[in-house]
This record gives C-alpha cells, sequence and structure tokens, in this order.
C-alpha cells in the first residue's frame, strides 16, 4: 500500500537498529512516506547515518531535545528540506542509571528533572517548534510505557515522567487540534533495546509477560511501527489525545 505517498515526517529517536523508531520508520517507508531522521550526539551519528541511507531520500540532522536552539534549527531545515510537515515520531526517553533501581523515594532532585526533561518536556518543546510547518494537518506520535499508571519495579522516575508525558499528549491535542493536528501515545509491552539495558531485572518482566499477556508472547518492535504508521496515516483521522496500547493485551490482566 502506498498510505503516505507525499507525507514529510520527522523520526526522533533512531540510536541502532534495535531502537523502535527504527522500525516504525521502517512501517512508514513502506507506505511511502519521505523521513527526516535526527540523532542526538555524534555519539550516535555513524549508525543512524548507515541506517537512514538504507532508505532512499531520507534527510538526515542533528537534534539534543535538551537543546532549544537544536530544535530550533531542526525546524528551519525540515522547512528547508520539505516545506510542509505532516508527522512527528517521538520516540525518546531517559533517566539517570542510580534513578531506575532500588527506590523511588530516592530520586534526587537533578535525576527527576533530567528524566522530565528529555522523557516528557522535549515532546512539548517539539511540537511547539514544528507544528507551525503542518500546515496540511498533522500527527504527533510518542511512545509511552505502563508504569506511568502502575508501580513497576525499577521503572520509578521513568514512570512518573510517562505519566506527565500521557498528561502532555492529551493539552497538546487539545491545543492543537484546531488545526487538525493530532497526537496520540502508543504504550508498547516491554521490548529489547539499548533503552532497555538501563531497566534492571528487564528479563524477568519479560518473562512474566510472556506468560500472563492474553497473546502469550512479549511485543515486537515492527508490531508498534505499523500502529504508529496507522496513527501517522488518515486511517486514525479520528483519534486523538489517546493511549494505545500494543502490549499483547497484558494492561487488562490484573
Ligand atoms: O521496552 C521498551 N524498549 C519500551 C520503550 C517500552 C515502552 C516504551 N518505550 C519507549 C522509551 O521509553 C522511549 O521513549 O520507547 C522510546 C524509544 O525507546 P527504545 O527504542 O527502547 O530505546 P533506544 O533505542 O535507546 O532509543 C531511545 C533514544 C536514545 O538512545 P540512547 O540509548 O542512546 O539514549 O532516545 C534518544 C537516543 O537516541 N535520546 C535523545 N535524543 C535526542 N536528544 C536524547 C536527547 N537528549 N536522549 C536520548
Amino acid at each position: 500500500g502506498e498510505l503516505l505517498t507525499g507525507k514529510n515526517i520527522v523520526v526522533m529517536g533512531v540510536a541502532n537498529d534495535r531502537s523502535i523508531a527504527w522500525a516504525i520508520a521502517k512501517s512508514l517507508s513502506e507506505q511511502g512516506a519521505r523521513l527526516a531522521f535526527t540523532y542526538e550526539s555524534e555519539r550516535v551519528e555513524g549508525r543512524v547515518r548507515k541506517l537512514a541511507e538504507t532508505i532512499p531520500g531520507s534527510v538526515i540532522l542533528p537534534c539534543n531535545v535538551t537543546v532549544d536552539e537544536d530544535i530550533d534549527k531542526l525546524a528551519e531545515e525540515l522547512k528547508e528540506n520539505f516545506g510542509v510537515l505532516h508527522g512527528i515520531v517521538h520516540s525518546i526517553a531517559f533517566a539517570k542509571g542510580e534513578d531506575l533501581e532500588g527506590r523511588f523515594a530516592a530520586t534526587s532532585r537533578a535525576g527527576f528533572a533530567l528524566a522530565h526533561d528529555i522523557s516528557a518536556y522535549s515532546l512539548v518543546a517539539v511540537a511547539q517548534r514544528l507544528h507551525p510547518l503542518m500546515t496540511e494537518g498533522g500527527s504527533i506520535i510518542t511512545m509511552t510505557y505502563m508504569g506511568s499508571e502502575r508501580v513497576m519495579r525499577n521503572y520509578n522516575v521513568m514512570g512518573v515522567a510517562k505519566a506527565a508525558l500521557e498528561a502532555s499528549v492529551r493539552y497538546l491535542a487539545s491545543d492543537l487540534g484546531p488545526d487538525n493536528i493530532r497526537v496520540n501515545a502508543i504504550s508498547a509491552g516491554p521490548i529489547r533495546t539499548l533503552a532497555a539495558k538501563g531497566i534492571s531485572d528487564f528479563n524477568s518482566i519479560l518473562r512474566v509477560v510472556e506468560e500472563k499477556a492474553p497473546l502469550r508472547r512479549g511485543t515486537d518492535a515492527a508490531e508498534v511501527g505499523d500502529t504508529a504508521m496507522f496513527l501517522i496515516s488518515q486511517l486514525s483521522r479520528g483519534i486523538t489525545g489517546e493511549v494505545i496500547y500494543v502490549d499483547g493485551g497484558y494492561h487488562i490482566i490484573g
């Protein structure tokens, strides 16, 4: 199919070929989208470039989301390269390792602020600066996790940041809806990625999901990619401000 022919989409958060953002990029590209990839720093630039070059016509741009000037520059570059923007994929999160284990009660002020800055505020900062490019309407998606609503061992400050992220999705959806810009989140089941390496005891989390989820298996990045494609496409034109679970149904089980 070619559901996204003529659509320009920026994908933020590819770190390597296991990144959820990369699976999303592949699903978008299969439907004919033109993609721009952003990378956080020179540390990941080479890897992102190598991956992006396998999708012909892709643009590769730097953007550390903690730096306002980087996002301003991104807006300028996207305007130059694309003119009109139709979609934003935000697949970015970070917390210090020491804040992803032990007691949440031990979280430092700095650790709390950093996790919220990169994992929640960055969506607001990006939407704020890029939505003016969405002159034909648009769709913004972000990635979240069930630790936002339930206490999940070790997820700690990231669960609190994901709660802020999901609330931000609702407020952004309300603000941008009149411009026909939709904002949604995908709540994915655990997937083995670089970010997941930061979560202590990730293997046992995976085992529990495989045992208890209605589909009796873990979540595959490609199925998150296809849901993201749906949310970016016009097939989902009536959906905004929503959190859609792609977790094999795990979250319904008590
Ligand atoms: O089980 C999982 N893997 C789940 C992940 C389940 C449910 C949700 N998620 C979420 C994550 O919380 C995150 O929001 O999905 C999103 C993507 O995570 P991922 O694909 O699992 O992880 P990864 O491949 O590491 O991509 C996240 C990337 C960073 O990678 P590293 O590992 O290098 O920190 O976010 C990017 C970076 O590339 N990132 C930034 N980008 C721009 N500016 C920044 C920054 N300051 N910090 C991190």
